[in-house]
């Protein structure tokens, strides 16, 4: 009778096992970049919200979604052209979220996607607290750009 029910309650274990794993696998993909179909388009206003000027004189615009920001998961679009306007296409962004009066960051990184005539677009960026956030941010690319750069937003 022990054997019987123990080939009984190992097999049982183990379902319960995978079920587990499947379950923490999902979240973990949940967390994840999406990769089924295309991503979100994300719909920015005309106007920017902020702009800065880099030590080389590159200049970077930045757009929210919603704009004004809000709290929670904003989307933000940056677009850098040259001195002279030209777009800057090409570049690698490293982007961290940034409570300077608090002196601690977002609980995710940010992703980047790359778009045409010097659009840079990071689809989810989640600031869960109110106050002013800088999005501090590292440009390198082609002509051994190597620039930072700190627009700032304010969450109300
Ligand atoms: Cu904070």
């Amino acid at each position: 009778m022990a054997t019987s029910r123990s080939s009984s309650t190992f097999p049982r274990r183990a379902a319960a096992l995978r079920l587990l794993g499947a379950l923490g696998l999902s979240a973990l993909l949940a967390c994840g970049p999406s990769t089924a179909g295309a991503p979100p388009e994300v719909e920015f206003p005309a106007d920017a919200l902020a702009t800065e000027v880099t030590a080389s004189g590159l200049k970077l615009e930045l757009r929210t979604s919603p704009q004004p920001p809000a709290r929670g998961v904003l989307g933000v679009q940056y677009r850098v052209t040259t001195a002279t306007g030209a777009p800057v296409d090409g570049l690698s962004l490293d982007v961290v979220p940034w409570m300077p009066d608090m002196g601690h960051g977002a609980a995710t990184k940010p992703e980047i996607q790359t778009a045409s005539q010097g659009t840079y677009v990071l689809p989810n960026v989640y600031l869960a607290m109110p106050g002013r956030w800088e999005l501090r941010t590292h440009l390198t690319g082609p002509g051994a750009i190597d620039e930072l750069a700190a627009p700032a937003l304010q969450i109300p």
